[in-house]
């Protein structure tokens, strides 16, 4: 059977996570079918209901819209369709070793569905060659499907707060194994895509989004550098970097308590792991990016003693902010979560906020002025709007890693 792009075709999504569900919604509102799979039972009832389970701006009232339409049902296990995309989870393992269990598993779960023309795309953040090891698992289990199924690479790289904007406005690199594959998959993101789709082979579309995440990792590992260097030197690193930046060619991001998520801090370990002896400066940067968040923890207890000896009692802290990056709920790899809990487990006495999150939240949470009132040391871990224009009293200490506080 061919595969036609005039009679819409159907979509298997697996994968519900903060990539999968954008993507299975905006492509549910074009008018395609959609099935979304994913293996948390308590998943896949939230959104039949039209609920989401994350915090994206706009992606509740489109996946309440195309629910309640029917053009999106969530599933724990796949049907058969003409599209799978691939959106599960790869984390590390180990000593930084990619783990690619879940997508080997959305793999193993599909291949009994797959019919003749169907197309099979791989979305997940994978080390150069899954793909490959894709064809292989599937053509290991299904010979006869050797010519007449198409499998391509198409990295997402939205960014996690406006991904419903980016998905459909980004450009993307389209790998095919095959010309015919990569063709297939460019006519099927122009569903929904409006950015320009680029074609390449499948490797080059692996080896691409790695180097997006690692060249910013780079780049930030850079500017928390610098922070590190202007904290000795005793000048403002965020005016500095704003001076600087008034090069026309010079454009410096922002240091802060470290990097975290689920894409900048991991994928670059995916080329290390791969090319250790041709990777230097890019493991440097993961290095140097860790070791930024150490800093940020001694800085804090070093303040943590000064108070206790000058004062003879223990120090009341509030940490403001434990998402990984700023204005969204999102824990993943957090610096400021690991900050929070270290200072916890080592018996300081915090106030942990997060206004992103519920203060039902089973982390024992305090509302943000409650915090500033109640603590001896403020310490902004991360830059939330809400942290933007806060009174605070002039004889408090506060220690800003974010530069929420720079004018
Ligand atoms: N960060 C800084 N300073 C900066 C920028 C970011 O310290 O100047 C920190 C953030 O606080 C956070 C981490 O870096 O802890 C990552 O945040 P981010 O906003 O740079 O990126 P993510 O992880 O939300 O999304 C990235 C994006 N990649 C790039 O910008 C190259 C996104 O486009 C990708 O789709 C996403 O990774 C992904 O899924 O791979």
């Amino acid at each position: 059977m061919n595969y036609n792009m005039e009679n819409k075709p159907s979509v298997v999504m697996m994968g519900l996570g903060y990539i999968g569900l954008p993507t299975a919604a905006l492509i549910a509102s074009r008018g395609l079918k959609v099935t979304g799979v994913d293996i948390r039972q308590n998943v896949v009832e939230t959104i039949n209901k039209g609920q989401i389970h994350i915090v994206e701006p706009d992606l509740d009232g489109l996946v309440h819209h195309v629910v309640k339409e029917g053009f999106l049902n969530a599933a724990i296990t796949p049907v058969v369709a003409d599209v799978y995309l691939i959106a599960v989870p790869t984390p590390f393992k180990g000593d930084h070793e990619p783990d690619l269990s879940y997508v080997e598993s959305a793999v193993q779960s599909i291949i009994p569905t797959l019919k003749k023309g169907a197309l099979v795309i791989l979305e997940s953040t994978s080390p150069v060659g899954t793909t490959r090891k894709i064809e292989k698992l599937i053509f290991d289990t299904r010979p006869e499907l050797k010519g007449h199924i198409y499998l391509a690479y198409c990295p997402e790289r939205v960014l996690p707060g406006n991904i419903i904007h980016e998905l459909k406005h980004n450009d993307r690199a389209i790998g095919g194994i095959d010309e015919v594959s990569t063709q297939k998959a460019i006519a099927f993101y122009k569903n929904f895509v409006v950015g320009e789709l680029h074609p390449t082979n499948a490797k080059t579309a692996e080896m691409v989004k790695l180097v997006e995440n690692a060249s910013r990792d780079n780049q930030i590992a850079f500017a928390n550098e610098l922070s590190i260097i202007c904290d000795k030197a005793e000048i403002n690193v965020w005016n500095m970097i704003a001076l600087a930046n008034k090069h026309p060619r010079v454009n410096i991001l922002n240091p802060g308590t470290g990097v975290g998520g689920h894409c900048i801090a991991v994928d670059p370990w995916f080329i290390v792991s791969e090319f250790p002896e041709e990777s230097p400066l890019i493991k440097k940067s993961r290095e140097a990016n860790n070791y930024k968040t150490e800093w940020v923890l001694e800085k804090i207890k070093n303040k943590a003693l000064i108070f206790k000896s000058e004062q003879g009692r223990d120090p009341i802290i509030a940490c403001m902010g434990l998402a990984f990056k700023p204005d969204i709920d999102d824990l993943r790899e957090s610096p400021a979560l690991y900050v929070t809990e270290t200072l916890e487990s080592q018996n300081f006495t915090i106030l942990a906020v997060e206004p992103n999150l519920a203060t039902s939240d089973d982390r024992n949470l305090t509302d943000y002025n409650e915090a500033i009132d109640k603590a001896d040391i403020i310490v902004y871990l991360v830059a939330h709007n809400e942290f933007k224009n806060l009174e605070t009293d002039p004889n408090k200490s506060i220690l800003d890693f974010c530069g929420v506080l720079k004018k």
